[in-house]
């Protein structure tokens, strides 16, 4: 495979760019490579400078549940660019997006809008403080909630990926309130509340965890923090940023019945295009700015073009069959990577919850930071490899979760499994 440009550009890129990248995770360091530089992307596929071509698991880290440039919404986004691209005044489209939510995820009552991820857990964390008049707050070990101060604490996603210690330029003040738990481990949480009873404002919490692979809640692990958050008097936030739309239409509150107090929402509700929310009970939501007088604010919060992707693409996703043609082509492509593992004897484990996947190199059951770490890296490294050499882009990470779209046929399916069986069978 010729990926000269690619590796030309990075160069250039290095000089400029720290790390010659925007984000770490795309650098491709854990897996000993060369990141693609990339010229286009179209329905399961992505193109790269040098012209070939790729079915993305990627997915731009999960918006991309339509695939790439899915003609409704590219036809949306030039009508509503035509019209203006930034207004920084209030516009039908966020109401009409707020209400969009609202049908697929009942327990939001109010919603307000952000532009990223991380702004939308940073800001739901000063809201439940807030609220609560507390300040501690917990998360758990391999969770990642975006890239704010005070959740750079044993962190998933690119921090567990590159082996790095909690990040240098947090002032300790920042995170002495920020309180660890085990993923999936109930009496962990609650030694920390018989700890500072009355001290923890929030839990906040991947539902399916999917910054270390992807990690499904254990049996009574949602319902138990709940039950823990209430008696303690502290709120439960879902962190629904990756969850949301892609394990269920409704998110994991919906698949799991569960009611969180605040929830944050980002990568499907933008469509594509850069979004972040959060919401959820009226009486804590009025308690925001100008409602309330918890500050928040942002110069493109609401934007025109982020609200019409993100209308376009979650109207898409209700129209009928649409979650169940995705559920059922992210079963046969989790199914068919097992088998291609079990016919070369090579020891995995397959997790899958609606359209997040991960394949773990363990005979270890994934259930927290501890299980999943005991992952084979390297093997994962020649196995990414493998399947990028073979036209598949995997998460450039074992910590990673992997995604599908509408757009994944069966032809993008069977080049995959016939890549899958071939990568296997080299390790
Ligand atoms: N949360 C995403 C990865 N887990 C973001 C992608 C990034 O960090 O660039």
């Amino acid at each position: 495979m010729n990926i000269q440009q690619s590796i030309s550009l990075f160069a250039q890129a290095q000089e400029i760019l720290p790390g010659g990248v925007d984000s770490p995770v795309r650098a491709f360091r854990a897996v000993g490579g060369q990141p693609l530089f990339i010229q286009r992307g179209e329905g399961a596929w992505l193109y790269d400078v040098d012209g070939n071509r790729y079915v993305d698991y990627v997915l731009s880290w999960g918006p991309l549940i339509l695939g790439h440039a899915h003609p409704t919404v590219v036809a949306a986004l030039r009508e509503a660019a035509a019209l203006g691209t930034s207004y920084g005044a209030p516009s039908p489209l966020e109401i009409e997006l707020a209400e969009l939510v609202r049908d697929f995820m009942p327990h939001i009552e109010m919603i307000r809008f952000v532009n990223s991820g991380t702004e939308a857990t940073m800001s739901a964390l000063r809201l439940a403080r807030a609220y609560t008049k507390r300040n501690k707050i917990i998360k758990f070990e391999g969770c990642y909630h975006g890239h704010a101060d005070l959740l750079l604490v044993q962190a998933g996603s690119g921090v567990a990926t590159l082996g790095l210690p909690d990040s240098p330029g947090v002032p300790p003040a920042t995170v002495q309130d920020t309180l660890v738990a085990r993923y999936n481990d109930l009496e962990s949480a609650r030694a920390l509340f018989e700890r500072y009873p009355e001290e923890i404002a929030a839990v906040i919490v991947e539902p399916v965890a999917g910054n270390m692979g992807v990690v499904p809640p254990a049996e009574g692990f949602l319902p138990g923090l709940r039950a823990l958050t209430q008696e303690f008097g502290a709120l439960l936030i879902f962190d629904e940023v990756m969850t949301g739309f892609r394990v269920h239409p409704g998110g994991a509150q919906t698949r799991y019945g569960i009611q969180p107090d605040l929830t944050t929402l980002g990568k499907v509700i933008g469509g594509g295009l850069p979004v972040g929310a959060y919401g959820g009970k009226r009486e804590i939501m009025e308690m925001v700015a100008p409602a309330g007088p918890v500050y928040q604010a942002g110069t493109l919060s609401g934007n025109p073009l982020a609200m019409t992707a993100g209308i376009v693409t979650l109207q898409e996703l209700k129209k009928p069959d649409v979650w169940d043609g995705l559920e059922r082509r992210a079963a046969a492509l989790t199914e068919g990577i097992g088998q291609a593992a079990r016919e070369a004897g090579v020891p995995i484990r397959q997790t899958r919850v609606g359209t997040m996947f991960a394949t773990f190199f363990t005979e270890t059951p994934p259930r927290d930071w501890n299980t999943v770490k005991t992952c084979d890296t390297a093997r994962f490294g020649r196995f990414f490899s493998t399947m990028l050499a073979e036209g598949v882009y995997l998460a450039p990470s074992q910590f990673e979760a992997g995604f599908i779209s509408t757009a994944h046929d069966d032809d993008a399916l069977a080049r995959t499994l016939e890549a899958a069986r071939k990568a296997f069978r080299a390790l």
